[in-house]
This record gives C-alpha cells, sequence and structure tokens, in this order.
C-alpha cells in the first residue's frame, strides 16, 4: 500500500477555453474557425462551466477533492487594450467564492494557450511588448482578485506555445518551422513568467506563485545522452532554470521521450499508444518530478497528469500505476505537495476537439449533463484515504 503525506494537495485542473464555451474574442477560436488549420471541431459551448461552474464545484466536494485548478480567460477581462470588463471580474470573483464557501482551494491560472485577438495580432509572444501587456493584465486581475486566490499559476506550459505555434503549426498563429519566431516567443514567454510573478506578488494576497511545465519522462538509449541533454534543454530545461527562485513548480506530465544518436525515436513495439498519439507511459509524473527537482530545488505539485480515452478502465490503470510512483518519489524525500488530475471534466483538446476525452466525468455534448465515472470513485477513494489501497 502506498501512502501520501497529511496535507497533500489533491485537485483536478480545466482551462477556460476548454470547458466555458463562447470564448470568441480570442485567438483559438479564430482558429478553429479559420479554413486553413487542422482543428477537428470548433470549441462552441465547450462545457458551459461559464454558467454551470457552481454544479461542477459541487462534484468536486461529491467526490472529496481539496482544490480546484482554473484559468482566467484574458480576452473576456481585457477585451480591447484599453478596455477592462468589470462584468468579467466579476465572474471570477464569484467563482472564487464559490470554491471558498464549498472549502476548495481555487488554484488560479492567469493563462491557459489563449490570447485576446487584439494582443494575437500585435505579434502574439512573438513580440517582446507583450510580456509586458500580459503582465498588466496580471496586476489588474490580481488587483480584484488577489485576496481569494490559494495558489497561482501565471502561465500553462510557455514551451508548448512556441512549439505548437511556430514550429509545427498546430495551435495560432500556425506557422511551420520558424525557428526564430520560436526563439522570440521563447523568450517573451520567459520574461512574461518574470514579470508576471512579480505584478501577482505585488497585489493583495500573500499565496504561493509558480509556473507550469510541460514535461516528459526522458530516455537515452546507450550513447545518446548528449543528444537527450540537448533536447531536454531546449524544450524544459531553459524554463526550469528560471524558476529556481519561484515559490513552486508545476510539473505537466503525459508521456515519455525516447532519444538515440539520430534524435526523437518512434513508439516502441509492444507499448500501448493512446488515441493523443503518445505512448501509454504512467511513469511520465514520476521521472518529470525527479528530473523537474534536481534542476530547481523547489517544492513542486503535479499540476496535470491523466490520458485522453475511451477506456475508463485504462484510466483507473493509469492513475493507479502514476501515482503508486509518485508516492515513491515522496518515499525518496523528494518535495511533491500536491496531485492534480487533468481532467475534471472531457472537454475541448484543442486541435483534437471533443474527440479525447480527458475527464473523469463525462459531459454530454447535446445536454451538457454531467456524469461521473468510475475513475471518479477510484480516485476520489485515494483522495479521501491519501492512500492507494
Ligand atoms: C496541455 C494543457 C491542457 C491539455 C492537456 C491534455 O498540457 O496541453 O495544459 O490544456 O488539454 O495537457 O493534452
Amino acid at each position: 500500500m502506498m501512502s501520501f503525506p497529511d496535507g497533500f494537495l489533491w485537485g483536478t485542473a480545466t482551462a477556460a477555453h476548454q470547458v466555458e464555451g463562447g470564448n470568441s474574442n480570442n485567438d483559438w477560436w479564430a482558429w478553429e474557425h479559420a479554413d486553413h488549420t487542422r482543428c477537428e471541431e470548433p470549441s462552441g459551448d465547450a462545457c458551459d462551466q461559464y454558467w454551470r461552474y457552481p454544479e461542477d464545484l459541487d462534484i468536486l466536494v461529491e467526490l472529496g477533492f481539496g482544490a480546484y485548478r482554473f484559468s482566467l480567460e484574458w480576452s473576456r477581462i481585457q477585451p480591447e487594450p484599453n478596455e477592462w470588463s468589470t462584468a468579467q471580474l466579476d465572474h471570477y470573483s464569484r467563482m472564487l467564492d464559490a470554491c471558498h464557501e464549498r472549502g476548495l482551494m481555487p488554484v488560479v491560472t492567469f493563462h491557459h494557450f489563449t490570447n485576446p485577438r487584439w494582443m494575437a495580432a500585435d505579434g502574439g509572444w512573438a513580440n517582446p511588448v507583450n510580456a509586458d501587456r500580459f503582465a498588466d493584465f496580471c496586476a489588474h486581475a490580481v488587483g480584484v482578485l488577489g485576496d481569494r486566490i490559494g495558489m497561482a499559476c501565471t502561465i500553462n506550459e510557455p514551451n508548448i506555445l512556441p512549439l505548437m505555434g511556430w514550429l509545427w503549426g498546430l495551435f495560432p498563429p500556425g506557422i511551420e518551422q520558424d525557428l526564430d519566431g520560436y526563439q522570440k516567443a521563447t523568450h517573451t514567454l520567459i520574461d512574461a513568467h518574470a514579470k508576471a510573478a512579480a505584478a501577482i506578488k505585488a497585489g493583495p494576497g500573500d499565496f504561493p506563485v509558480g509556473l507550469t511545465v510541460s514535461m516528459n519522462d526522458w530516455i537515452a538509449m546507450p550513447g545518446a545522452e548528449e543528444q537527450l541533454e540537448q533536447y531536454r534543454h531546449a524544450h524544459e530545461d531553459v524554463y526550469l532554470e528560471t524558476c529556481r527562485g519561484d515559490d513552486f513548480l508545476g510539473v505537466q506530465a503525459y508521456t515519455r521521450g525516447r532519444v538515440d544518436e539520430k534524435g526523437m525515436m518512434g513508439h516502441e513495439d509492444g507499448v500501448e499508444v493512446l488515441p493523443m498519439g503518445y505512448e501509454y507511459w504512467p511513469n511520465a509524473a514520476a521521472g518529470a518530478l525527479r528530473h523537474a527537482i534536481d534542476v530547481t530545488g523547489i517544492p513542486v505539485y503535479v499540476t496535470e497528469n491523466g490520458i485522453g480515452t475511451d477506456d475508463d478502465e485504462q484510466r483507473i490503470r493509469f492513475l493507479r500505476d502514476s501515482l503508486t510512483q509518485v508516492a515513491a518519489c515522496i518515499d525518496e524525500g523528494l518535495d511533491v505537495r500536491g496531485f492534480f488530475h487533468w481532467s475534471l471534466l472531457d472537454n475541448f483538446e484543442w486541435a483534437f476537439g471533443y474527440r479525447m476525452r480527458f475527464g473523469i466525468v463525462a459531459v454530454d455534448r447535446t445536454t451538457q449533463v454531467r456524469t461521473i465515472k468510475p475513475s471518479a470513485r477510484w480516485l476520489s477513494e485515494v483522495v479521501n484515504t491519501n492512500r492507494i489501497a
């Protein structure tokens, strides 16, 4: 039996654009509706969480979770460069209050992949000025919301944005193989994290502030150790190294990356492959945690881990194995403080649309009715007993 320390924080994670619905003033909405993109379908009403958040928070309470990680939609709060929406800030105020009324810690992400259209039109993350604009947004939002925030994540997976947006063309602005744009976006995002963290710290409230980074469990074939270092450095360490002074790091891990002397390798024969196209790899979180702590030396939370699958038994198997390894990391003495399952709900999985089901709660796409899955009950047992039976 594996157990978790007292006070270990259990939560689930979502992002505004993936669950709220109707976020028509951001670059993703534009991207979903553009003819030339590889998006399978538009986000539309998503899970209508903009209106249904009380019901979703009730589900978290019923399952015994202590925290909810969600994001603020910048394009709602600052619809134009010089316009701020008090009504939208009030909306997030009500969400924070609703969390506290239920005893849930709100973990607030200030940026989760989407940009206001005006910011995207002015170069997006490739324009260094947008780091200051983002910090300005953070200062404004924290001024209203800060007294009720439990923990803050500045930017979700800044390492994914340049990769998807400037090299692979899967996220807006949809550019492929633009190394210069990739590097500019990387620099702006690193700068934006530092400036946003300072702005959030300067506001009301006193809560931990950190970054969340997308990480793999990296494995080098014999003789390819140097190639692995190069890959990992460009993709992850360049961000981790800037986090050493932060309150915590959020580790988000879903699979592994294997490297041989020729570069990134394909799937290994015999290893299950998930609908997302990568290997089923329950050691992802533990492997990433070890490396994250090695590089940063700061406390870490798993801020995302889970799988997109229609097979809920497979999800339970994944979670059992993944959490067993996370518990082993804690036994080894690593400072791991919490685990946030991605995700609470089946939601809008970006270019894949609604085909990928990462939730422990199903959502009927027509009626929006929520149905708790067996995996939610399984995880609830772990959360309530603080151990894996
Ligand atoms: C990410 C994001 C989430 C995804 C999740 C599943 O890691 O890409 O934070 O928005 O939905 O990771 O792919």
